[in-house]
């Protein structure tokens, strides 16, 4: 049995593959909710085939904390970033030193305050490129394939597992920390112009703000990914940065979309992680500050 917490685009694409081979039931952990089932729709927005085109119906159980009986297995914590440690305290009677719990937040910071209070617990964390979103009608848009690599935060034994959903790429790498901080780095550079700007991603180089921050931005981030051993040259990654800003150009970042819907943004674990690690290292950080100042400035 797979428990999930957090049935946002994330939560609910996983659920929608892994219930082909596993039962499966949502969790939700937050004080107020009364939800007992979740139900969506699937829709392929790469789909080539017929027979992939057509959507597909999905409904799951969930579960409040005190329904739970026994031990959980596997668990997938795909709860927003400022909301992991809240949500994994109330299931704290559920998990022991076996469960494989599988992080699949953005940015940094919250994978290791998770660590940090619960240093016995296995982590898995992933980082994913799967392109998915919630439509104004509901609906969950598989909106492109991507790959997903999964690793312990903590270096372990035995190696992490892959989770049972065949037709989501994944691989399990010794490297996963390293992938969260270019990761990171994308996120630094795409996210909060698409918040501030509230436009795609293909459309933050033309403006003035992204033009007025891109060189310090990539000086900044260059030197973040280097302080941490990363060898990754300043031209290396204002590649990776553009090519991403390319292939996913029609996309609304997860943060523009946390801010086209009024809710809250993960800016404190993207660019406000990366400028106070930077001004603790004694390196610049001015242009992470201005976009996480210009971003915590919407209120959201
Ligand atoms: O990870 C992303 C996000 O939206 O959070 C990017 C890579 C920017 C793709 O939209």
């Amino acid at each position: 049995m797979i428990h999930i917490v957090g049935h946002g685009a994330l939560g609910c694409l996983w659920a929608s593959y892994l219930a082909d081979q596993q039962a499966l039931r949502f969790i939700d952990t937050r004080p107020q909710s009364e939800a007992s089932s979740i139900q969506f729709k699937r829709h392929l927005a790469f789909a080539h085939s017929v027979s992939e085109q057509i959507d597909t119906t999905h409904h799951f159980s969930c579960l409040r904390p005190g329904d739970l009986s026994g031990q959980i297995s596997t668990l997938l914590l795909c709860t927003k970033s400022y909301a992991t440690l809240e949500a994994l305290a109330p299931l704290m009677p559920y998990i022991n030193e076996q469960t494989q719990i599988y992080l699949f937040q953005n940015g940094l910071g919250s994978q290791y305050a998770l660590l940090n209070r619960y240093p016995h617990l296995k982590f898995c964390a992933a980082v994913s490129t799967e392109g998915a979103y919630r439509d104004s009608d509901g609906t969950l848009v598989h909106a492109g394939k991507g790959q997903t690599f999964l690793g312990w935060l903590n270096p372990r034994s035995e190696s992490c597992e892959i989770l049972p959903a065949p037709q989501l790429e994944q691989a399990v790498v010794p490297d996963i920390a390293e992938r969260l901080w270019r990761k990171l780095a994308i996120n630094c550079a795409i996210n909060p112009f698409t918040a501030i700007l509230r436009c795609r991603n293909g459309e933050i180089t033309d403006s003035d703000l992204f033009r007025s921050l891109w060189q310090p931005l990539l000086d900044e981030l260059s030197m973040l990914l280097n302080a941490q051993g990363i060898a990754s040259s300043r031209a290396e990654l204002r590649e990776q940065i553009l090519e991403v800003i390319h292939k996913t150009g029609q996309n609304y970042s997860s943060m523009c979309q946390d801010v086209l819907r009024g809710r809250p943004t993960e800016i404190d674990d993207i660019n406000g992680f990366a400028w106070q690690r930077l001004q603790r290292l004694g390196l610049p950080y001015r242009a992470n500050h201005t976009l996480w100042e210009q971003v915590r400035a919407l209120g959201h």
